[in-house]
């Protein structure tokens, strides 16, 4: 009656109980879509269907969540049946009332069996979704046509087109749930099927959609695809989705289906799976395995400003016991602002309740000076990017802090180890450089210098995984992995201003490329001050044949530190970016100090010039052994930069573009453009070989 998988365990057995049986799912970790499952799922309903003991079913799942979806580790190979639309139209076919019983997570093919049941009671913790557009897909078992059909139009474009899972209480709202669990969820499951019995059945596929008018849903199709940045999912599923007010169910499940199978052999697809697996695999580090973290959870921050008060607010939300020192009350006070600010905010946007921010705010302390810190686990310091000022800081904590306690540094790219040597223990130093706003970002760089102990680097792995953070462990170099690509991509952009383009073009072509924002917006808002400062410590060391680029320089000499001087690279009215003719003259001006007649640039040679910089970095990086593994520079590049998620990464994307042409774009401007612009060893080895990043 039930299919086996390859490890020959049953994924899903029937219990026929009467009048209301169970359907049980067990298909560890998520319970995905396997092909056992499908099988197993369809024979269970076929059974229920003919038990004349039986008159209702709830299908459940063990374990901690509902079905997550189809299982993506699937998608490479040849579909094999029973295909899930198939068992999923079965479900609702069923003569009798199905009830989903909804815990954890119910995405994708999950939400799709759960919108095929005939009602659905979840758990208050759970959440629904139709995140096919995160793997450049669309639903391929029916979401796109049932969602409109339950919750409407409006709200099925938000939520396939985004991807974003709604937590069990907007899905009462909606109508996506009918029940929200009070304490047993299968047994109020199989209440609600127990009165379903002998009552019309509710199937969703056979319920109308209210259709909005032609210029609306044009409109709104438009936003989504501008949205998208040049994702191709998201517009193909609001195309579906529109579709669904004007077909029968199973027209427009044959559209889906089409779209669905297309968009699984897309590149697209394929680097959206790609970066699925390499942010859970960068948390894998080969040899630490085995390595015991150390405990913590009593974590000390020094420095209550953005990136302190940032990263007190990711422990406190993580349920960590917080602490944060500052020199001055003034200092404290600020920080504690800054703190409260963001939590109300979070309330007033019904992001979290008002008894969860006060929760999360008496898990943070506030104190003067860092004697207060000699009972910490770990203690990391947000303090002025100042190398003098962190070995003091350092040398201080060291007398403080008691043996066996994390000392971490937030430090965007000063050299760790010499911040570890103002201190006795070497090895329980290390770098845990968090991405502006701290709370927010994903990724953590975890930087090991040759001194930090194993089992630190385990406990940062261990520590980001508690915080919800995407971790990449590099060793020291300027810059570490991100900063580092950042700065040189940003070099030769300001190589392009003097040989023709302007700011807002090369901003322009980078975000056609899919980059949230360009490097010269990015700089306007993170500030130009900061690389300022970086670029004079490294003056005194900077090779004269460099090609270098002072048009930053002028602009911070003027005061033009960005958004918050209210000028830049670009101009701000009310908050508006605007092209600035003195920024426009500063540019041409300096294309006439190097002697260069400026011409019109496409935003093809931008791009590509900009993607041959950030691949050539990337593969010194590797060959300097700053990380181990392509995938460590893809997943900071994805989580820490923008690079569009839907081309991999830069390294995945460097294998379908090419290398041999990618190490031509390098040698072209290691002509041009001197020091520093060199090919990588393993870039031109790999494009002499052919071998992949990614065999
Ligand atoms: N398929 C295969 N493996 C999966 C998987 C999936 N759908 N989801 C998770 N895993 C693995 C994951 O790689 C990791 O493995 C382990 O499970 C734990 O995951 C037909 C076509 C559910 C919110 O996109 O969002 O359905 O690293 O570390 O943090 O229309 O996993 O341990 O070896 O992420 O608790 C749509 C993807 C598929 C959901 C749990 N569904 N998964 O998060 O654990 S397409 C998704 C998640 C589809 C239909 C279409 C998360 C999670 P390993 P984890 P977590």
């Amino acid at each position: 009656m039930t299919a086996t998988s390859p490890e020959g365990v049953d994924p899903v057995r029937l219990v026929s109980t009467s009048p209301v049986a169970l359907i049980e799912i067990d298909n560890p970790p998520v319970n995905a879509t396997s092909q056992a499952v499908r099988a197993g799922l369809l024979a269970a309903i076929q059974e229920v269907g003919r038990n004349p003991q039986i008159e209702a079913v709830v299908i459940a799942c063990a374990g901690k969540t509902f079905v997550a979806g189809a299982d993506i580790r699937e998608f490479g190979q040849t579909p094999r049946e029973p295909h899930l639309p198939d068992v999923i139209n079965a479900i609702e076919a069923c003569s009798k009332p199905v009830v989903a019983a909804i815990q954890g997570t119910a995405l994708g093919g999950g939400c799709e069996i759960a919108l095929a049941c005939h009602a659905r009671v979840a758990e208050p913790g759970a959440s629904l979704g139709l995140p096919e557009v995160k793997l450049g897909l669309v639903p391929g078992a029916g979401g796109t046509q049932r969602l409109p059909r339950l919750i409407g139009l409006e709200a099925a474009l938000d939520l396939v087109t985004s991807g974003r899972p709604v937590k069990a209480q907007e899905a009462l709202r909606l109508g996506l749930v009918d029940r929200i669990s009070s304490g047993d969820l299968r047994q109020d499951a199989t209440e609600l099927a127990r009165e379903l019995i002998g009552q019309p059945l509710r199937r969703t596929g056979e319920r109308s959609v209210v259709a909005m008018d032609a210029e609306t849903a044009s409109a709104k199709a438009a936003e989504i695809r501008k949205k998208a940045r040049g994702a191709e999912a998201p517009g193909k599923a609001a195309e579906l989705v529109l579709l669904a007010a004007g077909l029968p169910l199973q027209d427009g499940m044959a559209r889906e289906r089409e779209t669905f199978l297309d968009l699984r052999c897309s590149e697209q697809s394929a680097a959206l799976r790609h970066a699925f697996f390499a942010e859970r695999e960068v948390m894998r580090l080969p040899g630490l395995d085995s390595v015991e973290p150390r405990r913590v959870q009593k974590v000390g921050i020094v420095g209550a400003g953005t990136m302190g008060s940032g990263i007190a607010i990711a422990f406190a939300d993580a349920g960590f016991d917080v602490r944060i020192v500052e020199t001055s009350e003034q200092a404290l006070t600020a920080g504690q602002a800054r703190v409260a600010d963001v939590y109300d905010k979070q309330v007033a946007s019904g992001r979290i309740t008002a008894a969860a921010r006060d929760e999360r705010l008496r898990a943070i302390g506030y104190a003067i000076g860092t004697s207060s810190l000699s009972d910490r686990d770990l203690v990391i310091e947000a303090v002025f990017e100042d190398l003098e000022v962190k070995r003091a800081l350092f040398r201080d904590l060291d007398a403080v802090l008691p043996p066996g306690t994390i000392l971490a540094t937030n430090t965007s790219y000063l050299d760790i180890s010499l911040i570890a040597d103002a201190t006795s223990r070497p090895a329980d130093v290390v770098g845990l450089h968090f991405f502006s706003p701290a709370h927010v970002m994903r990724l953590l760089e975890i930087v090991r210098t040759d001194a930090t102990a194993a089992d630190v680097v385990a406990t940062g792995l261990a520590l980001a995984k508690r915080l919800r953070k995407i971790p990449v462990v590099c060793r020291v170099c300027d810059g570490f992995v991100g900063n580092r690509i950042l700065s040189r991509y940003r070099q030769q952009a300001e190589y392009l201003l003097e040989e023709g383009a302007l700011p807002h073009e090369v901003d322009a072509a980078l975000e056609a490329f899919g980059f949230p924002m360009g490097p010269f917006a990015v700089s306007d808002l993170a500030g130009l001050d900061i690389n300022w400062a970086r670029r004079k410590r490294l003056a005194p060391t900077r090779d004269p044949r460099e090609r270098y680029v002072d048009i930053a320089d002028r602009l911070c000499e003027a005061g033009r530190f960005g958004r918050k001087t209210g000028a830049g690279w670009y101009r701000y009215e009310g908050g508006k970016r605007e092209v600035d003719p003195v920024v426009t003259a500063l540019v041409e001006e300096s294309s006439q100090r190097r002697g260069l007649t400026r011409r019109a640039i496409s935003a093809d040679e931008i791009q590509s010039r900009i993607r041959a910089a950030i691949v050539n970095e990337a593969c010194k990086i590797l060959d300097e052994r700053i990380v181990e593994r392509p995938l460590d520079v893809d997943v900071v590049m994805m989580h820490g930069y923008g690079y569009p998620a839907w081309r991999g990464g830069p390294l995945f994307e460097a294998d379908r573009v090419g290398l041999q042409s990618i190490l031509a774009q390098v040698q072209e401007r290691a002509a041009q453009d001197g020091p520093g612009w060199e090919p990588a060893d393993s870039l031109i080895n790999r494009a002499a070989s052919g071998a992949k990043f990614y065999p």
